[in-house]
């Protein structure tokens, strides 16, 4: 079967389905388009209108989180999901945090870089990565008990969130927001991340810039 992911850079949600598909051994093309362009292809394939959608002979499927789900109903070896109930829920909620701090951190990228930012609405988001980091700190600090536990989607969505925020601070990206800058006071989020990173789908899947105008997109 053929797989094409349409991905844009240098996006945090196609590296994490990028990821899933290697650590499957699932070959794939990349295709990258820009969905704020006008010659974009993305809403011929996705309503939402949102990239990484990921084509096969016979489906589309479009959302980073629903592409995990996906690919492990379609593709369950090996598995990116532990059996055991307990495991099971620990890496969902590692997984969801993972997912939901990308957007927090997102919307304060984005507003701080408008013309006029709302400081208390600001505030509120700084609050909400203060308060996720917090959480997967203490999460991995107990996963790291454990250092046979296996790769799962929480870990895939976890790295790929740091390590886009922190893709996002170093290339200039986006301003440089103290929130933002995770590493020095969360040691096991250090630790797990650097751990993960040196895995080849995630050494192969490296962020790189393209042409983005990020203050011409917020507008
Ligand atoms: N929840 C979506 C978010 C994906 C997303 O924000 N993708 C960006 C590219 S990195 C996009 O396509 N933005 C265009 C838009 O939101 O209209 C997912 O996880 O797939």
């Amino acid at each position: 079967m053929a797989f094409t992911l349409i991905n844009a850079r240098p996006s945090p949600f196609g590296r994490k389905v990028a990821i899933a598909l290697i650590e499957k051994g699932i070959a794939y093309d990349v295709q990258y388009d820009v969905p704020w362009g006008d010659l974009t292809c993305t809403p011929d394939y996705s309503p939402l209108e949102q990239l990484p959608i990921l084509i096969t002979d016979h489906e589309t499927v479009y959302d980073s989180a629903h592409i995990l789900d996906w690919l492990e109903a379609r593709f369950p070896e090996p598995a990116l999901m532990p059996m055991q109930i307990d495991a099971r829920l620990d890496a969902m909620k590692r997984r969801m945090l993972g997912e939901r701090l990308m957007e927090v951190a997102q919307a304060l990228i984005f507003e701080l870089v408008r013309p006029d930012p709302s400081a208390p609405w600001a505030d509120r988001q700084t609050r909400k990565v203060t308060g996720v980091l917090n959480e997967l700190e203490r999460l991995y600090s107990v996963r790291a008990q454990d250092a046979a536990s296996p790769l799962d989607l929480g870990d895939i969505a976890v790295a790929t969130t740091l390590l886009g925020i922190e893709f996002a601070l170093t290339s200039g990206l986006s301003p440089d927001i103290a929130v933002l800058r995770w590493r020095t006071a969360h040691p096991a989020l250090d630790g797990a991340t650097a751990a993960l990173d040196a895995r080849p789908s995630f050494a192969a899947t490296r962020p790189q810039m393209m042409d983005f105008n990020l203050q011409a997109t917020v507008a």
